[in-house]
């Protein structure tokens, strides 16, 4: 690769950062059974241990997302061990994920519930999450919500909708002005008949009516097969309504696997269509870049590695795509030119000039490798074999 190229390559590695979920350090399954990794992380501190090892080796993952049910189990009172755990595994609290839907309470919905006691105790824990992330100084709340209904006829979705526009809306005046409101979409699952925000359209409108300060969060996998992800992200720029991303894989549904294990193309074009974006506009983008995935079967912290390394190797590919020429040829209706362009980036081996950079700033070449010879797994697994011996039961 010639040095304007590698330039190309350091730039985008300069700024990209990838944030971790907290979620994907434990044990997690699927609805037919559970298998439990010995070394998986049993509590917060050890998620945040993991996460801490993860960027240690990779130096692009300075925030863990953090769901508050399973990581704040004392409300706003969990923050201070939070702090703890941070300060000791340098890696900071990120996104705050409330969660609306594993209380009993929430069988029938949160924020769409019809019963307006649900809805006020949703929001009740909607303004927790936000205090949390105020003590944490997280900038973003991140929802998601498994509202729906599974029958016909059984639930109604106008009503609903304006449920969710007025909670959305008293849950917006909490945050404070640096603060941000994402909102998830998902089209189906756990609700199989309708899902209450169940596509980015109906993410946006609830966004916009919530506030200024709420985008919407695409999670690549939230998606019926063959959609065209990277168009539902250039309308979301070109509307300044996209706050970030959920990342991981998919075959089938939302199977949650690695990072670009499936369709690498598909995540490489994400990022092209954002690099392009802020080349034409000449403005930067401020996206949350997360990962949200469960290894069910791989080991944990590998996975994680795997992911981020992958994440950089495609971001620095979109990287290599030469903006200027993209337009012309887009202008001149040179189709073979403009596809070629992403091709051509896309087929290149950036592995060289990402091990250089990483080289460049004191990171191990190879983050896989060095992690398999620091003995971190070795010492966890002998640490927590006998907490993860008996089954633990959170989805998580
Ligand atoms: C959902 C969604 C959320 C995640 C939960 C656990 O499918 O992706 O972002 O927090 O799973
Ligand atoms: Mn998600
Ligand atoms: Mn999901």
């Amino acid at each position: 690769m010639d040095s304007s190229r590698t330039g190309k390559v350091f730039a985008a590695l300069e700024t990209f950062r990838i944030e971790l979920p907290s979620w994907g350090f434990a044990n997690t399954g699927t609805r037919f059974g559970k298998f439990i990794q010995r070394a998986a992380a049993t509590t917060t501190e050890e998620k945040f241990s993991d996460a801490g090892q993860v960027h240690l080796l990779t130096g692009v993952c300075p925030t863990v997302a953090l769901h508050v049910l399973w990581d704040c189990p004392d409300g706003v009172e969990s923050t201070e061990e939070i702090k703890r755990c941070a300060t000791r595994y340098r890696v900071a609290p990120g996104s705050i994920n409330p969660n609306l839907f594993q209380d009993q309470e929430y069988k029938y919905g949160s924020f769409g519930n019809p019963d307006e006691a649900i809805r006020r105790r949703a929001l009740r824990h909607s303004k927790d999450s936000i205090e949390i992330a105020h003590r944490l100084n997280s900038r973003d709340i991140s929802f998601w919500f498994a509202d729906g209904s599974n029958y016909p006829g059984s639930a109604n979705i106008r009503q609903r909708k304006q449920s969710f526009a007025e909670a959305l809306q008293q849950a917006h005046r909490e945050l404070s002005p640096d603060q941000r409101m994402l909102i998830e979409y998902k089209p189906f699952e756990p609700a199989f008949y309708h899902t209450d925000i169940a596509d980015w359209g109906m993410a946006l409108l609830l966004s916009r009516a919530a506030g200024p300060q709420a985008k919407v969060l695409v999670d690549t996998g939230h998606h019926y097969a063959a959609q065209n992800i990277e168009q539902i992200v250039a309308w979301l720029l070109s509307e300044d309504m996209l706050g970030g991303f959920h990342f991981n894989d998919r075959r089938y549904a939302d199977d949650d696997l690695t990072m670009g294990s499936i369709d690498p193309y598909q995540v490489f074009r994400i990022f092209q269509e954002i690099r392009f974006f802020e080349w034409e506009t000449g403005k930067p983008t401020d996206i949350a870049y997360m990962v949200d995935q469960s290894h069910n079967l791989k080991g944990k912290i590998e996975a994680m590695i795997q992911t981020v390394t992958m994440a950089q190797q495609l971001f620095a590919k979109a990287a290599l795509v030469d903006a200027k020429k993209l337009a012309t040829a887009q202008k001149n209706c040179d189709l073979v030119a403009a596809e070629s362009l992403l091709q051509d980036a896309f087929a290149t081996d950036v592995r060289p000039a990402i091990q250089d950079w990483r080289d460049s700033k004191g990171l191990p070449k190879d983050p896989m490798e060095a992690f398999r010879q620091s003995g971190y797994l070795e010492r966890i697994t002998q640490e927590r074999a006998a907490k993860n011996s008996h089954n633990v039961s959170s989805y998580a």
